[in-house]
């Protein structure tokens, strides 16, 4: 565009280019399972590899089971998760168990990989604080506030700096939307102007419910989001697990080495409904949208990536879908054996000292509950 006479600051050129650095999706296998940075892939050895595979297979699997548990009527709220295996696998086996993951509703298979039981998902599901009650690990309950959880994950990394912690991070994940948040803006604000340890991932899987990223926001990409706030971030495609692994580990690196936070957005899709209470896609959005997401499904092109190598076959593939499916029965039947949450336990664990209207509330129930 040309700049005006007599115009002194040229915004329109500042507006085209300030996207520039971000426009390069980082990537180590594209969607036809080319290797496009072999230096990278070489980085790998076979059994990581495998590895990678093993866990996308599981989470899918997890999520087929968990949308028949619903339909039998055996969950609560629960969010699938068809579709963001690249992105949510490829990052969390990034971290160490002494870092502290504060999930979103989104993330279950996160917190299990990083130690909670399956079973404490599905009670979380549930709704029984049993879920929640994860003893020493560093893990955190899923948020259904968007984007609370960025500010949570700030304060643990501050916390984390204060005490002195070497070679610790807090990490933490949103979807797209949750960009939109105020929360979103003062976690990552907050982290970085106390360099504390965190690694902020946003999941971009295109939809907030029924509402599309490009309405969310003018941003060109959501990782310059992170930019006014003085904290590097990468946008990497969240359908290639190699990449998201290795950008994933490369900011929780920077981050736990003293430098201040990272943020990392995983280009990623949802295939299916936002959640299990109903809502349908093809109300708000066409199959012409989501063709191209279904022909980068992660776990095909990992299929090809390791099939090539002659490290993996549809045959072994199924056999480990049975069997991690029938693990998932196995907690789903512990998690039914499970005392119900009752009213009284949640008011009592409310606060340290009941104030006088839950201790009414307390009395109301007993009575209530002991029949
Ligand atoms: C503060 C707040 N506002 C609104 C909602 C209702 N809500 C639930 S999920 C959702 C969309 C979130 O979309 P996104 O952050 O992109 O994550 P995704 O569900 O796609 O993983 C909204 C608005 C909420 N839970 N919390």
């Amino acid at each position: 565009m040309a700049k005006k006479t007599g115009q002194a600051i040229d915004f329109a050129s500042i507006k085209a280019t300030m996207s520039d650095p971000y426009k390069k999706t980082f990537q180590i296998v594209d969607k036809d399972a080319k290797i496009v940075n072999q230096e990278l892939f070489d980085t790998f050895s076979d059994d990581q590899l495998v590895d990678f595979m093993k866990k996308m297979v599981w989470e899918r699997a997890l999520h087929e089971q968990t949308m028949n548990f619903s339909r039998q009527g055996r969950l609560g709220f629960y969010a699938p998760t068809y579709g963001e295996e690249a992105s949510e696998m490829g990052s969390v086996s990034a971290f160490k168990d002494q870092d502290f993951l504060f999930p979103a509703y989104r993330d279950l298979p996160e917190l299990i990989q990083h130690g909670a039981s399956v079973t404490q998902g599905f009670l979380w599901s549930k709704g029984n604080a049993v879920g929640d009650d994860y003893g020493d690990q560093r893990n955190w309950f899923p948020q259904i506030i968007i984007g609370a959880q960025y500010v949570e994950a700030a304060g643990a990394a501050l916390g984390i700096k204060k005490n002195g912690e070497k070679d610790a991070v807090s990490f933490v994940y949103t979807g797209d939307g949750g960009t939109s948040q105020g929360d979103f803006y003062e976690g990552v604000n907050f982290a970085s102007s106390f360099q504390a340890p965190a690694v902020f991932m946003v999941q971009n899987n295109g939809w907030a419910i029924s509402v599309p990223r490009k309405k969310q926001t003018a941003a060109e990409t959501l990782a310059q989001k992170a930019v006014a706030s003085g904290v590097p971030s990468i946008q990497v495609d969240g359908m290639d697990v190699l990449a998201t692994y290795i950008a994933t580990k490369e900011a929780r690196d920077f981050a736990a080495a003293g430098n201040g936070p990272v943020l990392v957005e995983t280009l990623t899709y949802r295939y299916g409904a936002h959640s299990s209470a109903g809502d349908d896609p093809s109300r708000y959005r066409t199959k012409e949208e989501e063709k191209p997401w279904f022909d980068a499904d992660p776990l095909i092109r990992m299929r090809k990536v390791l099939g090539d190598k002659g490290l993996w076959s549809q045959d072994q593939e199924d056999k480990l879908t049975e069997e991690y499916k029938d693990s998932f029965k196995k907690s789903m039947k512990e998690a039914e054996n499970t005392p119900t949450q009752s009213v009284v336990d949640m008011l009592k664990t409310t606060f340290e000292e009941p104030t006088p209207q839950i201790k009414a509330d307390i009395a109301r129930f007993e009575a209530k509950e002991s029949k």
